[in-house]
Parts: C-alpha cells; sequence; structure tokens
C-alpha cells in the first residue's frame, strides 16, 4: 500500500503531459458553449490564481489555489470562472495526486497552446493551501480605470511596462459576457486562437465609445462587433506602453516570444522555488505534435 502511494508521490514529466493532453480534449468538448471552446475561460482562470501576488508581502499567486475558497471565489472579478474551476474538477478526480495550483495554470498552458499560441514553459510544485490563505479583493485590475491603475497592480506583480503590454495582448482570446463582468463582446474575429489581432485592430481600427446603458466599453465603427475595455485602449494612448503594443502589432513572433516569457513568470508568482520540482521549466507537446 505505501509502495503504491510513493509511486505517484514523484510523477514525471510524461505522468504531467498526459494531464495536458487530458485537459487539451476537455477544452475542445464545448459545443454549445461561446465560441465552442473553454481555452479562453481557462487562460482567465490561471491568470486570475496567479494575478494575486503582492511582492511586498510575498502573498497571493498559484501556489495556494485560493480561488477556492470564499471570499476569493465570489470576488467580482472572478465572476464566470466557476466555469473553469468545474472543469478542471473532472481533471482532477482523474488525475487525484496533481496539486490544483498545478492544475489551474498547467491547464493555461494547454489552452494557449491548443489554440495555437507559444509554447508556454512550464512545471509542477505548487502546493494547496487553506481558506485562510484566501487573497483580499482588489488585486486584479478593474477594467474601467486608467494606465495609473494597470501599473499598480502589474508593478504589485513585479512586471515591467513591457510585460504588462504583452500579458494583456491575450484578451486575442475570448469575450466579455454581461453577466459575468457587465462588459460585452469579443476583442477579435478570432477568438478562439491565439494572434497577435488584439493590437492590430487596436491601431488599425477606429475606436468609439459604445452607446448602451452597460459599463463604458469601446466598439469598433467599422462593424459595431468587436470591443475594447477601457485598459485595452489606454495601451494607445499611454506613450510608454503604446511603444510596445505597436511594436507587437507588427511583429507576431516578438509578442509570442514576450508573452511566453511574461505569462510563464506570471504563472510561477508566489511558488518558493525551492517546492519546483525540476530545476528548469518543461516544454510539452500539443496533441498535434504527438500525433506527429
Ligand atoms: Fe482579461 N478580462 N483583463 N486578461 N481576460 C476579461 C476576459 C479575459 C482585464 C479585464 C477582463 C488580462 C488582463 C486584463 C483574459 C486574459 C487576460 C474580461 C471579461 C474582463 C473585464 C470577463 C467576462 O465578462 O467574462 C483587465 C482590466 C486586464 C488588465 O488590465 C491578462 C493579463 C490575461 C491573461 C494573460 C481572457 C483569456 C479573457 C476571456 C475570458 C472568456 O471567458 O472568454
Amino acid at each position: 500500500q505505501a509502495s503504491k502511494a510513493a509511486v505517484k508521490l514523484t510523477p514525471t514529466k510524461e505522468d504531467y503531459q498526459k494531464v495536458y493532453n487530458t485537459i487539451a480534449h476537455i477544452l475542445d468538448e464545448a459545443e454549445e458553449y461561446d465560441d465552442g471552446s473553454f481555452g479562453p475561460v481557462v487562460v482567465r482562470l490561471a491568470w486570475h490564481a496567479s494575478g494575486t501576488y503582492d511582492k511586498t508581502t510575498g502573498t497571493g499567486g498559484s501556489n495556494y489555489a485560493t480561488m477556492r475558497f470564499e471570499p476569493e471565489s465570489l470576488h467580482a472579478a472572478n465572476n464566470g470562472l466557476h466555469v473553469g474551476r468545474e472543469l478542471m474538477e473532472k481533471v482532477k478526480q482523474q488525475y487525484p495526486w496533481i496539486s490544483y495550483g498545478d492544475l489551474w495554470t498547467l491547464a493555461g498552458v494547454a489552452a494557449i497552446q491548443e489554440m495555437a499560441g507559444p509554447k508556454i514553459p512550464w512545471r509542477p510544485g505548487r502546493i494547496d493551501g487553506v481558506a485562510s490563505n484566501v487573497t483580499p479583493d482588489g488585486r486584479l485590475p478593474d477594467a474601467t480605470q486608467g494606465a495609473q491603475h494597470i501599473r499598480d497592480i502589474f508593478y504589485r506583480m513585479g512586471f515591467n511596462d513591457q510585460e504588462i503590454v504583452a500579458l494583456i495582448g491575450a484578451h486575442a482570446l475570448g469575450r466579455c459576457h454581461s453577466d459575468r463582468s457587465g462588459f460585452e463582446g469579443p476583442w477579435t474575429f478570432s477568438p478562439t486562437t491565439f494572434t497577435n489581432d488584439f493590437y492590430k485592430l487596436l491601431f488599425e481600427e477606429k475606436w468609439v465609445w459604445k452607446k448602451w446603458s452597460g459599463p463604458k466599453q469601446l466598439q469598433d465603427k467599422k462593424t459595431g462587433t468587436l470591443m475594447m475595455l477601457p485598459t485595452d485602449y489606454v495601451l494607445t494612448q499611454d506613450k510608454s506602453f503604446k511603444k510596445y503594443a505597436k511594436a507587437y502589432a507588427d511583429d507576431q513572433d516578438l509578442f509570442f516570444k514576450d508573452f511566453s516569457a511574461a505569462f510563464a513568470k506570471l504563472l510561477e508568482l508566489g511558488v518558493p522555488s525551492q517546492q519546483f520540482v525540476a530545476s528548469e521549466p518543461w516544454i510539452l507537446q500539443t496533441l498535434e505534435e504527438q500525433k506527429a
């Protein structure tokens, strides 16, 4: 009995690749959901699980997966993420040895890679915390605000302007839901494919304020079907942010490289390095690559 448990105490890279594969298949079982993929909501789960990090106190981040607990699960910023958490519960049942923090961040990696994004280096080592580890409300960005707020929030995590702009490019994926955040609509025409279209559209389209009773958001003048949050639009207005946003609009390879580095860093925030099983992060393979 003891030896059986010991086997699963040291899962290998191959074991995590199996979890990745299970997640990748589940992301696609979404015929009735949004744009046909759970990928975007799972990327958001990984981000909100990690983005609570505060470098000054060393609290928050993906280590303890505290979004499982109230009140963090009920924080307004996390509205709708129960969809992602419930999906991951199915995976957890199949691989009970994985920690929630590892599971959610690995799901973010699988979602980005399976939606044709860059490879995201990742390694396991997060442990499950308890309810008293939950972080206070207000650590995640508020989309109604401006450049100062974005800097306050992301500098607190230890990111610079370039990394901030790269990370927000994840808004190439998914959409806003009026019953979750109050905002409505997708940022791009291909919300289940990872591209640099978010930046291209920011600069190429003319953006006007949407006339509606909901929160202030922008819509593209031409079709009226795409949206930008006030915080997204700031990337074209703030001089330092604009420099990077323009560079990513012009060069998808540069965006992929910088997004990969910043997202990998985000997913490890708050995890004590001695907890990591491997000295260097791993590159896991896409389903497509494994067929070859
Ligand atoms: Fe985001 N995001 N995000 N975001 N986000 C929303 C949806 C997604 C902000 C606000 C919102 C990042 C940064 C920011 C995703 C990934 C990232 C929504 C709509 C709001 C509001 C939620 C809803 O209604 O369902 C703000 C503000 C910032 C920073 O200033 C970063 C960083 C990432 C990841 C690296 C993804 C993906 C979505 C789509 C989710 C879905 O369900 O389709």
